[in-house]
């Protein structure tokens, strides 16, 4: 096959700054953090011999700040090991370096027979929500053109899915933060129900600096420590929490009345559930005193300005959609959601999370937030793309489905990753990697070598965030634009340059795949204009003025939404729904064999699976490796000092992980971080339970015990 042209594009690809500093000119660009959700803007220089960070003074999100990571980001551009070339299994069973034709010309014969051979849905796809909103489009283009198959979904199924599918159905849209970050800081109270921004966003803190906190987490965070109150539940059992406070704010006489009849339906079916959650009820389950439930309650309802935000504790869960839905219903019975100076949010998390699940990488979704099962979406986004709407696929299988399948008689027989090492992250993560090797054909794309990339048949080396242009769209539904300051090694090429030629190997017409970030993006405003997530009016040139664009934006003269729900909710009737749900346990609650709950999140220092942190001198020696909190009377009963290697086993299996002495946690919890690879990887105990409605796996909850684990030295 003949070689595709791509090389050419370099100034387009990567922008003017990396195409001066090819000239070897000293160049600065403003651009955003290559890591979390809150997309801290950056400047970054490369004075000839090093780049530089800077927080960007004027980005209202971080406004001079950084956290650890956003300083040190710059060291993932020169990590020794990156990816340079593509590499391909030989016989002897070793990755070897191949060309990129070669490479390339692998992937696509081998997919084109696996398709013919087994039809489309042989062949999978797995995105991730790092991706920019250009890639992530092209990701979901690429999956129901190109291959044809059903069978993509992405990591974000991990991450937000729970209170996407909470906020789907009490709003009719689902934007992480219906108004921007900056609207908190004048709050008078804000209840966090299991997030820590204290270590997962630590510039959102200073918004966060004013309002009293009413922090709702197992553990006695760096967040919880600034709250002014904290309740403290067994991992799991929030879902009953909310409904408690529900009650105690209906009893104590704080309902909103006349919000609950001009903006909501749904109330009292809600209500048939809560009646029965009264405080010493919920302190039983819970273990939250009633004392602490009421004043929870007072606080938030005698405040003027008043949030509820929802983070991964109380979203990743087996139950996380309902949930999350009971925290909105309380939000709704104080008549929070849609007020200026007031409202519900939830956290996102990835650098894209929010735009990487609006634009089609989703199994159930087309762009713009389009659900795939509606024939006027297919209508849509088919004439868009130049395709017979009847060609595009159904729904597929939500992530963790789709990797149990692999490799099964009924699923996929090759999978192309991008942007997710399920090897670490992933629940139940020793079954996902026996799945993964059970593929005819593992194709991973990646910047550097990850505990996924050591499985895969072919690698491909990509292009990061510094490398390359596009957008992101961070947790208050903003978008951004991404800048590259470098070009990428030589030898390295962008996610879409990948995607490009795989489709035109695979007999796609060259221009339906373009790899201009700037001709995907305008693609992809009309492929979501009229749809709920609406781009068409947001284009590279007002981003690149400075306008500060939340979508919806139809049009070129709108300003953009900054705050949805003030006049109306997004369902027809304008009116939020409440959700009538019920508490139930965890799938696993402690027992005999495991009597303790294990709960899993993150530290400030690593990010996600750590493929890039683990990379980084500074953050290692802030967190070098697996650890396990413990408090230190279940230590002492299970014979563990501070410091001790620990095993901790769940019904799936055992991880190490060193001891740390931790007093304000409940004595019935352990927490483990799931950042780090091998047999410290926190997800070889976490367990296959799903959300019956949003697929979110139960990462928050498995019973577990603990034991002093020697190292065998023979
Ligand atoms: N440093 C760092 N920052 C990150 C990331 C990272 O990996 N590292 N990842 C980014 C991403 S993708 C995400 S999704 C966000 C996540 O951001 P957060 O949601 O803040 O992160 P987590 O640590 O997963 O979970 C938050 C808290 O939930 C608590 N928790 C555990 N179980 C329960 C429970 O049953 N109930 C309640 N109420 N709380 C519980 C944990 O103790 C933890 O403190 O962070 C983003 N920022
Ligand atoms: N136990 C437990 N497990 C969890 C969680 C938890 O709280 N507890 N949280 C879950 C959550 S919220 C999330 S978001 C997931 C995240 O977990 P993962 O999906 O594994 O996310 P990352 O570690 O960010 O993986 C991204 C991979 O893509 C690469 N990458 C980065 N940028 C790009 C790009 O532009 N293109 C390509 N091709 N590759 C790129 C990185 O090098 C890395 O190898 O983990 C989930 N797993
Ligand atoms: S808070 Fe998030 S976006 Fe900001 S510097 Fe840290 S990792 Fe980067
Ligand atoms: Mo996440």
């Amino acid at each position: 096959m003949s070689a595709d042209r791509t090389r050419g594009a370099t100034a387009d690809r990567t922008g003017g700054a990396a195409a001066d500093r090819t000239r070897g000119a000293t160049v600065t660009v403003s651009t955003h953090c290559a890591y979390c959700a809150l997309q801290c803007g950056t400047r970054l220089h490369h004075d000839g011999r090093a780049v530089g960070v800077e927080p960007s003074p004027d980005f209202p999100v971080n406004r001079g700040r950084l956290c650890q990571k956003g300083w040190t980001a710059p060291a993932l551009l020169t990590v020794p090991d990156r990816l340079r070339t593509p590499l391909v299994r030989r016989a002897d069973g070793a990755l070897a370096p191949a060309g990129w034709d070669e490479a390339l010309d692998l992937v696509a014969s081998r997919l084109t027979r696996l398709r013919e051979e087994h039809g489309p849905d042989a062949v999978a796809v797995f995105g991730g929500g790092g991706l920019t909103n250009e890639k992530a489009y092209a990701l979901g283009k690429f999956a129901r053109v190109a291959l044809g198959t059903s069978q993509i979904d992405y990591n974000g199924r991990f991450c937000m899915s729970s209170a996407a599918a909470a906020g789907n159905a009490a709003f009719g849209v689902d934007r992480g933060l219906p108004f921007p970050v900056t609207d908190l800081a004048d709050a008078d109270v804000v209840l966090l129900a299991g997030a820590n921004p204290a270590e997962t966003m630590p510039p959102l803190m200073r918004h966060l600096a004013r309002p009293r906190l009413v922090v709702v987490d197992p553990r006695r965070t760096r967040t919880a420590e600034q709250a002014v109150l904290h309740l403290q539940p067994a991992p799991g059992t929030d879902l009953a929490l909310a409904l408690g406070l529900l009650h105690l704010a209906v009893t104590d006489g704080h309902l909103d009345k006349e919000y609950l009849d001009t903006r909501t339906t749904g109330f009292d079916a809600a209500w048939r559930y809560a009646v029965a959650w009264w405080p010493e009820r919920v302190e039983q389950v819970t273990g939250v005193p009633v004392a602490d439930q009421r004043e929870a309650v007072r606080l938030l309802a005698e405040a003027g300005r008043r949030y509820v935000l929802t983070g991964r504790g109380v979203e990743q869960h087996s139950k996380g959609t309902d949930t999350t839905a009971a925290f909105i219903n309380l939000a709704l019975a104080l008549g929070l959601p849609g007020r200026m100076g007031s409202g519900y949010g939830c956290l996102t998390g990835q650098g894209n999370g929010q735009g990487g699940r609006e634009h089609g990488q989703k199994a159930d979704q087309l762009p713009g937030y389009r659900m795939i099962t509606d024939p006027e979406a297919r209508a849509h986004v088919a004439a868009v793309w130049g395709v017979d709407p009847d060609s595009l696929p159904g729904p597929g299988r939500s992530a963790y489905r789709l990797l149990d399948a692999l490799g099964t008689p009924d699923g996929p027989r090759a999978l192309l990753l991008m942007g997710s090492n399920p090897v670490v992250s992933a629940p139940h993560a020793a079954h996902v990697a026996r799945r993964l090797a059970a593929l005819d054909l593992l194709v991973v794309a990646d910047l550097v070598p990850s505990e996924t990339t050591e499985l895969a048949d072919v690698v491909l080396p990509v292009a990061q965030w510094a490398e390359e242009e596009g957008t992101m769209t961070n947790l208050e539904g903003r978008v951004l634009r991404r800048r590259a300051l470098l070009a990428p090694p030589e030898g390295v090429r962008t996610d879409l340059e990948v995607l490009h030629g795989l489709a035109v190997r695979m007999g796609q017409p060259a221009e339906r795949f373009p790899v201009s970030p700037r001709a995907v993006f305008d693609e992809l405003r009309r492929a979501s204009g009229g749809g709920r997530a609406d781009y068409a009016g947001i284009t590279y040139e007002r981003l690149d003025a400075g306008e500060a664009l939340h979508w919806p934006c139809p049009d070129e003269d709108h300003p953009g939404t900054p705050r949805l729900f003030l006049d109306r909710f997004a369902h027809a009737d304008g009116r939020a729904r409440f959700a009538p749900v019920e508490y139930r346990d965890p799938a696993e609650t402690p027992g005999a064999g495991h009597p303790l709950h294990a709960t899993t999140g993150r530290v400030l220092a690593q990010y996600q699976s750590g493929a890039q942190t683990r990379r980084v001198p500074d953050l290692m020696d802030a967190a070098p490796e697996a650890h396990v909190e413990i408090h230190p009377d279940t230590a002492a009963r299970y014979g563990l000092s501070e410091g001790d290697l620990a095993r901790v086993t769940s019904a799936r299996g055992s991880t190490i992980a060193r001891v740390r002495l931790v007093r304000t946690l409940r004595t019935d919890t352990v927490f483990l971080p799931f950042h780090f690879p091998g047999a410290g990887r926190a997800n070889l105990l976490t367990g296959p339970a799903l959300d019956p409605v949003s697929g979110m796996p139960e990462f928050k909850v498995s019973a577990v015990r603990v034991e002093p684990w020697q190292e065998r030295t023979t």
